[in-house]
């Protein structure tokens, strides 16, 4: 024991590997060793975080072993998919991983055993926030999938120094903190320095001939930058196959250039490197124009290279794989147009690096590729000026003049005469500076388009990509969302869960869409309805505690959780959460024996730093919530809480204590939605409009179970079409004109009648989101949603008829379409022999 102060005398001899051992003798055992041999400590003066670190390397040693074979499968197999993200949110890894690797309880036990609290070590994990939102955590739950259903594949992005900011509330305001999830160090991640590419930057092309006399194009960059490999193992549940999340680091190519140093400009060399490192830094928040941003685009280009390089390299292995059968080896999703760049990087490195023919490349970088939609809204379709893309990436620039002036030709035989359709169809902007257009180039160079969910892919044929779905409606497909009922019920609600386990058995954890409808017979039951209460109330309860430990406000349990969580954006509408909060005060004020149930009205989500509306609807939030929350009649009556820094790890316990799950955004913003989808999920009604996944979320639970509002996307054209006056709606509702002059008389803003001026006047002149217009609709339908719930049992009967239907929505569902509609790759048993 002295010379091992990691043991315990009493330990017993393991015949297990410590590296592999499943039990909880071996895991515990294996915690002291990696406490003592990874974090050099020994128990009496372990930090928690010297012992997350110490369990976190016991979890993924377990996931090592299949890891290795898994790489081995994905090398044999014929075909894998590649998903290209920009961001990922994958959450904390360690509870997840201990779920799926099926040790869960051996490892509370061993943590037991050491003294200490499994709950409390979990909580340590600072979370990967690699990406904005419902972009980066649907890619999440999709590697999620694809692991559990053994398909090979590798997710490529970005290793973020920094990811999302963090959030703090300040006065009421958003205050941005930097992330630094890197700080205690990152046990998930395996570093590769062998597995390293080069990415060229700027300068100038030049013509030149090959060995064969043939005339070809040479890309002399001003710089080259280094990418590095970080590997994540992905887990997939109860099975042996564990997938690659590889994601990119940026480095300088030497650490130091010696030539500058000799001639002794030793700090321009140090600034050099400097440079290549900014390339991945930083996230990049969502909703901000991205016009001349120079490093999002050089971001975007650093990890596309890298990963087909890679792509390349891991098809060439064995001497087999030549690039000319690309498109056999690999299915590539292009997730957004953030790697549409991929289209161009791809015909570089076929045409120019592999000598290949342009006609044979095109046909293999269009079999290769799969682009997905996410946004309706124009605004946010990406667009790079020619000056900066030519400075940064001269020779794709060239490539993509040469795609498209091949495209218009054909565009020209099918539609002759017709040059405004030309004009928009073409890969080039020519208003202003000029644009490259991302999604153009994303969709002529794939073979399929898909939107997220039914409605937005009508949309999407029907307007922001018409032309293009007109010249190639065979491309255009849909798959709707879905989440990964691991994360997002197994193991944020381990009630529910068991619940439904004891009821039909635990199949439904990977065959959601079959065997969670057999619930629907348990909702007449009233035994089952009683223990469904109890365990909503219990997470309600969790919540509670929570709320208070983070913002101090105490909330009453027995309330209605009317829960709103999701990015900060006008479309969301979360003001129309708020003038709805309004008008309960005002009705409460007047009639205090009002037959509604209390509630407790929670919002959560971050605002783009630079969204000035977005960041006062937070503001205005909190405002609300001062003067109600410090209301003595109010007490019991309404609450209002905004909990800061929403995130996954938040979420998880979140979305399962929530009665009401608000999905208000206009009708045709929302592309999807999964936010809901989680919701549902777990026993909560959604009150919403017909926008996104609700539309398919009503089909399947029911109208009689699901609080609809509000207009139609098609009604929204219409009356936009005709010419909206917000002004008429509040000049004929008093309730809305009381609400809204309440407001500017500073009755929310200590008497400062300016504050909110941009708010109301947003709403009043243009109300861009038909706020307005929906009020009314949305204020009887939150009043039908307080009647229902004063009614318990009809309530719960309601709850648990949406789980039983929502089966529809596991992100298992979505990844077999893509796999039969766009892919084509079958999924691969992993070896179980070493
Ligand atoms: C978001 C949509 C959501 C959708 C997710 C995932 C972007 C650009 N789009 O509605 O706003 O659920 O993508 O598809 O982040």
């Amino acid at each position: 024991n002295q010379k091992h102060p990691g043991r315990s005398s009493a330990m017993p001899r393991l015949r297990e590997d410590v590296r592999t051992g499943l039990t909880s003798e071996a895991i515990k055992s294996a915690i002291l060793e990696n406490l003592y041999y990874v974090q050099a400590r020994i128990p009496r003066i372990a930090t928690q975080n010297d012992w997350y670190m110490a369990l976190a390397y016991t979890v993924r040693d377990r996931m090592l072993d299949r890891w290795v074979r898994s790489i081995a499968a994905l090398q044999r197999s014929s075909r894998a998919v590649c998903y290209l993200s920009a961001e990922f949110l994958p959450g904390p890894h360690l509870a997840n991983a201990m779920m799926n690797l099926g040790i869960y309880e051996q490892t509370r036990e061993a943590v037991k055993q050491l003294g200490l609290d499994l709950d409390v070590l979990i909580t340590q994990e600072g979370e990967p926030g690699l990406g904005n939102g419902g972009l980066g955590r649907l890619a999440a739950c999709f590697l999620d999938s694809l692991a559990t259903l053994e398909v090979p594949s590798i997710g490529y992005g970005i290793r973020y120094e920094f990811g999302i900011f963090d959030q703090e509330i300040r006065d009421g305001w958003q205050r941005e903190i930097t992330d630094k999830w890197l700080a205690l160090g990152n046990p998930w991640e395996i570093a590769r320095p062998e597995i390293a590419y080069y990415v060229p930057f700027g300068g100038h092309t030049e013509p030149c001939y090959d060995e064969k006399g043939r005339y070809r194009v040479r890309w002399v960059p001003e710089r080259v930058v280094k990418g590095m490999a970080y590997d994540t193992p992905i887990p997939g549940y109860h099975v042996e196959n564990v997938n690659i999340l590889r994601l990119w680091k940026s480095e300088a190519c030497e650490s130091f250039d010696f030539q500058a140093f000799n001639i002794g400009d030793y700090y321009g060399a140090v600034e050099e490197k400097l440079v290549s490192e900014t390339i991945s830094k930083v996230l990049y928040p969502n909703d901000e124009p991205t016009v001349g941003k120079q490093l999002r685009l050089a971001q975007q280009f650093f990890f596309v290279s890298c990963s087909l390089q890679d792509m390349i390299r891991i098809h060439g292995l064995g001497g087999g794989g030549l690039p000319d059968t690309f498109d056999e080896r690999y299915a590539v999703q292009l997730n957004d147009t953030h790697p549409s760049i991929a289209v161009a990087e791809l015909m570089r490195l076929l045409v120019d690096e592999h000598g290949i023919e342009w006609e044979r490349a095109w046909e293999i970088t269009k079999k290769t590729f799969a682009y997905t939609n996410h946004t309706l809204l124009p605004e946010a379709l990406e667009k790079w000026s020619l000056p900066l893309f030519r400075k940064m990436l001269p020779r794709h620039l060239e490539i993509i003049f040469e795609i498209n002036r091949r495209f218009l030709e054909d565009v020209r035989l099918a539609y002759p005469g017709d040059d405004e359709r030309l004009r928009r169809l073409s890969l080039i902007d020519e208003t202003d500076d000029r644009y490259v257009r991302m999604a153009n180039l994303a969709a002529v160079g794939s073979h399929a388009v898909n939107g997220v969910a039914a409605l937005h892919t009508e949309l999407l044929k029907k307007t922001v990509m018409k032309d293009i779905f007109e010249l190639f409606p065979e491309k255009f497909v849909n798959v709707t969302n879905g989440v990964t009922p691991r994360r997002w019920m197994v193991l944020s609600n381990p009630g529910i869960s068991r619940l439904i386990t004891q009821a039909v058995g635990d199949a439904w954890i990977c065959n959601t869409q079959d065997e969670i409808r057999r619930l629907e017979g348990f909702a007449d039951d009233p035994s089952f309805r009683d223990a469904w209460y109890r365990v909503k109330q219990e997470n309600k309860q969790k919540l509670a505690c929570l709320i208070r430990e983070r913002t101090g406000v105490v909330v009453n349990p027995q309330s209605l959780f009317d829960i709103q969580v999701k990015r900060i954006h006008e479309y969301k509408r979360q003001h129309l959460n708020a003038l709805h909060i309004i008008s309960q005060y005002i009705r409460l004020k007047r009639n205090p024996s009002l037959n509604v149930p209390p509630r407790t009205v929670i919002f959560g989500g971050k605002a783009a730093p630079g969204y000035f509306l977005a960041k006062l609807i937070i503001k205005f939030i909190n405002s609300i919530a001062e003067v109600v929350n410090g209301d003595p009649e109010m007490a019991d009556r309404l609450k209002v809480v905004f909990f800061p820094d929403f995130n996954v790890q938040n979420g998880q316990w979140i979305y399962p204590a929530a009665d009401i799950s608000e999905q208000i955004s206009t009708a045709g913003k929302e592309a999807s939605g999964t936010g809901n989808m989680k919701f549902s999920l777990n026993g909560a009604l959604t009150i919403g409009t017909l926008d996104g996944a609700n539309v398919e979320i009503l089909e399947e639970v029911g109208s009689e179970n699901f609080f609809l509002f509000g207009l139609t996307a098609e009604e929204i054209a219409n009356l936009n079409m005709l010419g909206y006056n917000p002004r008429a709606f509040y000049e004929k509702n008093e309730e809305l004109k009381e609400i809204i002059e309440l407001i500017r008389s500073g009755f929310f803003s200590k008497g400062d009648g300016s504050l909110f001026q941009p708010l109301t006047d947003a709403l009043l002149n243009r109300d861009e989101y038909f706020l307005l217009a929906d009020y009314q609709s949305y204020i009887d339908c939150q009043g039908e949603a307080g009647t229902a719930y004063l009614d318990r049992d009809r309530w719960i009967r309601m709850s648990i008829l949406n789980v039983s239907r929502m089966g529809r929505f596991s992100s298992d569902r979505s990844i077999r379409e893509y796999l039969e509609k766009i892919w084509r790759v079958e999924p691969l048993m992993v070896n179980r022999e070493k």
